[in-house]
């Protein structure tokens, strides 16, 4: 299905007009770019809320584009309040700008009261929950949480007040070796967001705050299907672990890339080399929009890719938020490997359109980081995965990976940064995993899942009627 916002301008009617409000970071404004247009295609009426400025270059360019091809969706920048970053409970950009949302939410409430027509709903980040919710309940606007990770990761994020200790963080004793939370495969302790096991940490204090409110949301928005995680949405469906009071979960993926999404910067280049090799013969490697890996761990990467005798297509990343990049690959790459790498591998060091590079004949399987966008755009195009994840929730995603056949990971590299993994072991990985005939098996099942999923008349037009509906109800 192709949307493009263009087309769907003439179907559109006012019936129900919902505020989308993201949080910071392109994992969190993918998906809802995405959804919204799923909810534009859906007739419904948006108004879409940004944080002006954003934190990265990419975020700010990935908004641009989507209002050129909705120009039916209002647009309305929201002003936050000034935040002292010295007083945040984190040192990265991203999560600073979590708090300072956070710290400003109380101001939208004269913002969305001024809407017109009438809303029917927000949907916002799950990061915002607890700041939110005075706002809609003093509206009387229906609130619902869009949760940018993992179903899995929900059923955590929503048993987490019957693990908190009184400081906010997990408590050790209750956790034991491993989480079993009824209807889902234990979490092993290794594999919890290592925040959360640290009191007053950014993480721990907004999943002590935000869970417990989950009763007060109207619903639950997550970004999977059941082909891919048939058992956390089960789980979720029949309620097996939450109170009767629980919201509604709606599994309104597979969100997959669309038309606006093209950037063309870049891509003429990359496609172009991606077309003179063969099929299935390129591993992509990225870890995502906002991991930047160490140069020592960089330059083992690098090593590990010509070790693997595949050829690659490499996106490196050195800082954390793009508009401090800074070197070019060689500086970072190291002159020497970059010489080795010449023969082997394109490398790239800007933000590239990897929903098309999935989709290219040539790429035979993908490294990446777990983030949960990567996961449903592997998914998507049925490509096999390495996991090597490397913060937050990104184990508890790869769990996911393993489980549904999509992919591998090496449990034994741990969290990024931690330990420098050697190149010689990187490139025995990365080659189990492109010459697995299981894993493109059961990869390709998950594609045809996916695929299952987002017909006319599958899962994903099904979800979205009935969360409109319910919204449609509530007005
Ligand atoms: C990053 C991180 C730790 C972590 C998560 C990260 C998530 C993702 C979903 O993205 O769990 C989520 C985000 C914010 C929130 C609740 C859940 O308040 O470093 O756990």
């Amino acid at each position: 299905m192709s949307l493009s916002g263009r087309v769907l301008h003439a179907e559109t009617t006012t019936t129900t007009h919902i505020a989308l409000f993201p949080s910071a970071g392109m994992g969190h404004l993918t998906p809802f770019l995405r959804l919204a247009a799923f909810l534009v295609h859906h007739h419904c009426q948006l108004t879409l809320i940004t944080i002006n400025p954003s934190v990265s270059l990419a975020e700010s360019r990935f908004v641009s584009r989507f209002l050129s091809a909705f120009p039916q969706v209002a647009h309305v920048q929201f002003d936050l309040l000034p935040f002292d970053p010295s007083t945040a409970k984190s040192n990265d950009p991203f999560f600073i700008q979590f708090e300072a949302i956070r710290s400003s939410a109380h101001l939208l409430s004269p913002l969305l009261a001024s809407l017109s027509p009438r809303l029917s709903a927000l949907v916002y980040d799950v990061s915002l929950i607890s700041s939110v919710i005075p706002v809609t309940e003093s509206l009387h606007l229906p609130n619902y949480v869009f949760f940018t990770s993992s179903a899995r990761m929900f059923s955590f994020f929503a048993y987490f007040p019957a693990i908190a200790s009184s400081s906010g963080a997990l408590d050790s004793a209750l956790l034991g070796d491993a989480l079993k939370i009824p209807g889902i495969a234990p979490i092993p302790r290794s594999s919890i967001p290592p925040w959360l096991l640290i009191p007053n940490s950014l993480f721990a204090h907004m999943f002590s705050e935000d869970s417990p409110k989950l009763t007060k949301v109207n619903g639950v928005l997550i970004n999977t299907f059941k082909g891919l995680e048939p058992e956390a949405l089960d789980a979720l469906h029949s309620r097996k672990h939450n109170e009767p009071e629980f919201p509604p979960v709606f599994g309104v993926g597979p969100l997959v890339p669309l038309e606006f999404e093209k950037e063309d910067q870049y891509s003429p280049a990359i496609s172009k080399w991606l077309d003179e090799q063969l099929d299935g013969s390129v591993v992509y490697v990225s870890f995502g929009s906002r991991t930047a890996l160490s140069r020592d761990q960089i330059r083992e990467v690098g090593e590990g890719l010509v070790k693997s005798g595949f050829r690659f297509l490499w996106v490196v990343k050195d800082k954390k938020v793009d508009k401090e990049e800074d070197e070019g690959v060689e500086e970072v790459v190291g002159k020497e490997l970059m010489e080795l790498i010449k023969e082997k591998g394109l490398v790239v060091k800007h933000w590239v359109d990897q929903g098309e590079i999935l989709g290219h004949r040539a790429i035979g399987g993908f490294v990446n980081h777990c983030g949960w966008n990567s996961v449903i755009e592997a998914a998507w195009h049925g490509v096999k995965m390495l996991g090597w994840p490397q913060h937050g929730d990104q184990k508890i995603n790869a769990e996911v990976v393993e489980e549904s056949g999509l992919g591998m990971w090496v449990k034994s590299w741990g969290w990024g940064g931690v330990e420098l993994v050697n190149g010689d072991e990187i490139g025995e990985k990365v080659r189990e995993m492109m010459e697995s005939q299981t894993l493109e098996v059961k990869a390709g099942r998950v594609r045809e899942e996916a695929r299952k999923a987002a017909e006319i008349g599958g899962i994903r037009e099904k979800m979205f009627k009935e969360l409109i509906g319910k919204m449609e109800q509530e007005k």
